[in-house]
């Protein structure tokens, strides 16, 4: 199995997965702007052009984080990263792995994008993000973990967006919940490992 991914970008999700089931794999690098790895064209492995994708031993590829986390969950369902499909727990989980794809992941992607000035920016955080943070602050002030007391896939997800706020001058220092959150986190063997793969700063700083 191969996981493609870029370092600080949203490949450390499942990266954390993959090491939370024991599972093995390779990890390869993609240059976000050549779209190239060490293999050729990345385009090839993914025509969308964006990691993270993961590639299976028979030779399928999936991509979106939030498929390959439910992949990830669902092939090693001993683990219990995700509930089982079906139940409404599951669904539960599903509205969370979404939220994290689409208002918190691609809510950030605005903070990042090179199309969007620097005023368009604050304001999209003042009015926009600052009302996510709020409500995932809230929820963790209540839960250890995203879906209650025990680590999910959806957690990881959760933590890899947190850390970015800080590289976009977005302060979430005052959100306690969430940065008691990254701080349990940073305790997993796996997020240590995942962060050590990837050349990046151990502890997230907010
Ligand atoms: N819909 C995709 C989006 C993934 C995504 O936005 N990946 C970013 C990194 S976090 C990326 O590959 N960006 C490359 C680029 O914009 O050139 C998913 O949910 O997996």
């Amino acid at each position: 199995m191969k996981l493609y991914f870029t370092p600080g970008s949203c490949g450390l999700a499942a990266q954390i997965s993959l090491r939370e089931v024991g599972a093995s794999f390779d990890l390869v690098k993609v240059d976000f702007g050549t779209k190239h790895t060490v293999e050729g064209d990345y385009m090839q492995v993914n025509p969308k052009g964006f990691i993270p994708s993961l590639k299976l031993g028979g030779g399928e590829i999936i991509t979106e984080n939030a498929v390959i986390l439910q992949w990830i969950a669902d092939a090693h369902p001993g683990a219990k990263l995700l509930p089982p499909a079906g139940t409404m727990e599951r669904y539960r989980a599903l509205e969370w792995l979404n939220y994290v794809a689409t208002d918190l992941h691609k809510g950030m992607a605005v903070m990042f994008s090179g199309f969007i000035d620097g005023a368009s920016k604050v304001r999209f955080a003042e009015g926009n993000l600052a009302a996510r943070f709020e409500y995932v602050d809230a929820h963790l002030a209540l839960n250890d973990y995203v879906l209650g007391d025990t680590f999910s896939a959806v957690d990881g997800y959760l933590y890899n967006v947190l850390r970015w706020p800080v590289r976009v001058n977005v302060d979430i220092s005052d959100y306690t919940a969430i940065q008691a959150f990254m701080r349990r986190m940073e305790e997993r063997p796996s997020v240590i490992a995942a962060l050590e793969s990837e050349g990046a700063a151990a502890k997230y700083q907010p």
